[in-house]
């Protein structure tokens, strides 16, 4: 059990639903080859006998090899299939993709009533005494995306690399007219929130502070420190799932988390739970996050919040979170003893 790094505190900010079922009823795979050199359109040849294809391929900037996600309709094919892979192509990983869920939040008033609470007992405003937030930092919030225009959220992140509606990559990231994030479900630009969850999660990490709206963030801004008023720190809107419950596979948040650094974040906020085969470390996901945090960006990931016994001891199902299981992961949990 890697938990090392686990953090246990008092957020009632972030609740989360254990996942228990880690069976996959999922046809789709991801899979690597240990070869550059794939011909993309044998393996599409290969897939079309078990009436499969190539749904997507990533290849990461700090690696050489591509990951593919293929969907597999005949299931019962696939052992002939990934034989035939593995002789043409060594072919070194296959894995179910697995499901992705959002760790649940509340987004009722009352929910937003009781915030102060635990901002207090967190003893926040000591810390905003010193630090209220920057817009010098960069939080990347992987999740539903952000509400652009709410009164209380004044710090998305605008890539000023990116010429807007030009049909142009300029800043050569990969990503056309990415000029606030980038929505990974529907592969544009459009980063809004059609869901509720990632407005509500990035509305307590930089809600804007001490401006009779809404909520605090926590890291807000708002406050005068040394006599100049501070913004929030600017939140990365990255979506990864959407208001219908569409989930992007591991490879689509390894992209995410890749993007994230590309752009310059600090820190990455990830409020959802998702899980791996063994060997974890051999998933495109947990790599990213490696590759993230071999950067410097500091990783959060939310781990468990019930009252259940048995689930409120994380030791009995966290090993079912590849986040929370990662090293260079912060997560974060929540309780009612403090
Ligand atoms: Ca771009
Ligand atoms: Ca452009
Ligand atoms: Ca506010």
């Amino acid at each position: 059990m890697k938990l090392k790094n686990l953090v246990v505190i008092l957020v009632s900010l972030i609740f989360v639903l254990p996942l228990l079922d880690t069976r996959t009823t999922s046809q789709n795979y991801i899979i690597q080859f240990a070869t550059a050199a794939v011909n993309r359109n044998k393996i599409r040849q290969h897939l079309a006998g078990c009436q499969g294809d190539i749904i997507r391929s990533y290849a990461p900037g700090y690696s050489k090899y591509r990951w593919y996600e293929i969907r597999i309709n005949q299931p019962d094919l696939l052992p002939r299939i990934i034989k035939k892979l593995r002789e043409e192509y060594q072919l070194t990983y296959v894995a179910p993709v697995t499901p992705v869920k959002l760790s649940a939040t509340a987004n009722d008033p009352y929910f937003l009533t009781g915030q102060q609470n635990y901002f207090k007992r967190l003893g926040i405003e000591a810390a905003w005494n010193n630090q209220a937030g920057s817009d010098r930092i960069k939080v990347a919030v992987i999740d539903t995306g952000i509400d652009s225009l709410h009164p209380d959220i004044n710090n998305i992140f605008l890539n000023k690399k990116e010429i807007p509606f030009d049909s142009i990559d300029n800043d050569n990231n990969g990503y056309v007219d990415d000029i606030r994030g980038w929505n990974f479900i529907n592969e544009n630009n459009y980063t809004d929130d059609d869901n509720g969850h990632g407005t509500h999660v990035a509305g307590i990490i930089g809600a804007t502070t001490n401006n009779q709206i809404g909520i605090a963030g926590a890291a807000g801004g708002g406050f005068e420190i040394d006599g100049k008023k501070r913004r929030g720190v600017i939140l990365i809107p990255l979506k990864t799932a959407n208001k219908r419950n569409q989930h992007g596979s591991n490879i689509v948040i390894a992209k995410a988390v890749d993007l994230a650094v590309n752009y310059g974040a600090k820190i990455i906020n990830l409020s959802l739970q998702t899980t791996a085969i063994n060997p974890i470390e051999k998933d495109p996901l947990y790599q990213s996050l490696s590759q993230a945090a071999r950067q410097g960006v500091i990783l959060i990931a939310a781990s468990g919040n019930t009252d259940d016994p048995h689930y409120a001891n994380l030791d009995n199902w966290s090993h079912y979170n590849l986040l929370t299981n990662h090293p260079d992961v912060i997560a974060v949990t929540a309780t009612e003893v403090i």
